[in-house]
């Protein structure tokens, strides 16, 4: 058996058709349905449902023999454990860091001031601001960073934009661009010797779909 951990929404509806080149059709959809399991045409394929910061964790772990997350996602849990064959290109977006727009950050920059930056992603943003020499207070949050600059309770953001509308809904702008994101295969690499007879045909059409 082949368990694929997966996380609702944009990761799942973007890897469908990757899973379509390799044969593999979900038996169910999971916004009309709370299983948390899904079956595949495949009876040695399934797919579990979590959420997409835990996808590194199961497949790390074995309890997934393969999924698939964010860059973002990546580089925070540190990737122990996993082998990371594809850069699938699929749900893209950018890592940037976003102030209100009546913030002077390139001001508070010159003038060595302290900034303080709510964001999920800290390990990313205490390097970033480290490799430019600013000082930062940073303050964890785990969502909605956007009202973080609002409310007072931080001067920036480090979070992930694609179109750009939640900022601008939020009269923020986007200051930095810190990396580009896209989710990449993971693969446990205890099931990647023990289960390669399942796993490589897949791996291969995986990166045969991105490709095309
Ligand atoms: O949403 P939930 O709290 O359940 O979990 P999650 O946010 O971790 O999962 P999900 O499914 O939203 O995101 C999964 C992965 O998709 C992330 O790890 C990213 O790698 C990738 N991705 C791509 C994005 C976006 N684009 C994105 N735009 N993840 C989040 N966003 C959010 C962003 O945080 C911001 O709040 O969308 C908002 C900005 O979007 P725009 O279009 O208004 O700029
Ligand atoms: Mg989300």
């Amino acid at each position: 058996m082949l368990t694929l951990a997966l996380s609702k929404g944009r990761i799942f509806e973007e890897t469908l058709p990757l899973l379509a080149a390799a044969g593999i059709e979900v038996a169910e959809d999971p916004e009309k349905s709370r299983k948390l399991i899904l079956a595949t045409n495949r009876p040695d394929v399934r797919v579990v449902l979590v959420r997409a910061t835990d996808v590194p964790t199961y497949v790390q772990y074995g309890a997934a023999d393969l999924g698939v997350a964010g860059k973002d996602v990546l580089l925070e849990h540190g990737g122990e454990g996993l082998y990371q064959p594809l850069d699938l290109q699929i749900a893209r977006c950018r890592m940037s860091v976003a102030v209100r727009d009546d913030f002077d950050y390139a001001a508070a920059v010159r003038q060595g001031s302290r900034i303080r930056v709510a964001t999920k992603y800290t390990s990313v943003a205490r390097q970033h601001f480290a490799d430019k020499g600013v000082h930062v207070d940073l303050i964890k949050l785990y969502g909605s960073m956007e009202l973080a600059p609002l409310t007072g309770l931080a001067d920036a953001i480090v979070d992930l934009v694609s179109t750009g509308s939640t900022l601008k809904a939020n009269h923020l702008v986007e200051v930095e661009r810190i990396m580009d994101i896209s989710s990449r295969l993971v693969v446990n690499q205890a099931a990647l010797k023990l289960k390669r007879d399942m796993l490589r045909p897949l791996i291969d059409a995986f990166a045969g779909a991105v490709r095309a």
